[in-house]
């Protein structure tokens, strides 16, 4: 089953909107196959973020992104990355629909709550980025049939 990679952002932890965002994950039947806390630095933020260095917004989401700890996520399920980046909703919270979690929790561009990975390319790359292997679980939790039918796992 496919993986996503996820970032609470500063954004997110000034504003204790933790638990709301992850229950959203819960909720829609996502697996957590790992959660942990980091402090981002300038030398990670330029690989991630590698397709906007050159943007004049650059040293602000620098600053943004490195403000406080993170926390970062690995989520399991079918499809997950259109999944989610669906629930996440555009980049701009104001431009984003109601009902998505930028639509309904931020105003900014740029203090938009979460990254999450935009292809399952991507994710590979940013789950390997940011987490060890054996910090990340590959467990099946009994709530799987309730979720998924039989020809869907
Ligand atoms: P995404 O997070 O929706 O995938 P990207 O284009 O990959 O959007 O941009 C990464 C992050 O950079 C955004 O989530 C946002 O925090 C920030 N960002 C993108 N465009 C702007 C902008 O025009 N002004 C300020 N910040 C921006
Ligand atoms: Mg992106």
């Amino acid at each position: 089953m496919e993986q996503t990679f996820i970032i609470l952002k500063p954004s997110t932890i000034t504003r204790s909107l933790v638990g709301d965002v992850i229950t959203r994950f819960q909720r829609k039947g996502l697996i957590i196959s790992g959660i942990k806390m980091m402090q981002l630095n300038e030398e990670i933020l330029r690989e991630h973020y590698a397709h906007l260095v050159d943007r004049p917004f650059f040293p602000t989401l620098l600053k943004s992104m490195m403000a406080t700890p993170v926390i970062v996520m690995v989520l399991k399920g079918k499809d997950v990355v259109p999944v989610v980046r669906a629930m996440v909703g555009a980049t701009n919270c104001r431009a984003a629909a109601p009902g998505t979690i930028r639509g309904d929790f931020g105003m900014s561009g740029q203090e938009n709550i979460v990254h999450a990975s935009d292809s399952p390319e991507n994710a590979a790359i940013e789950i390997a980025r940011f987490f060890k292997p054996e910090e990340i679980f590959d467990y099946e939790p009994l709530t799987m049939p309730a979720i998924y039918a039989p020809d869907e796992l």
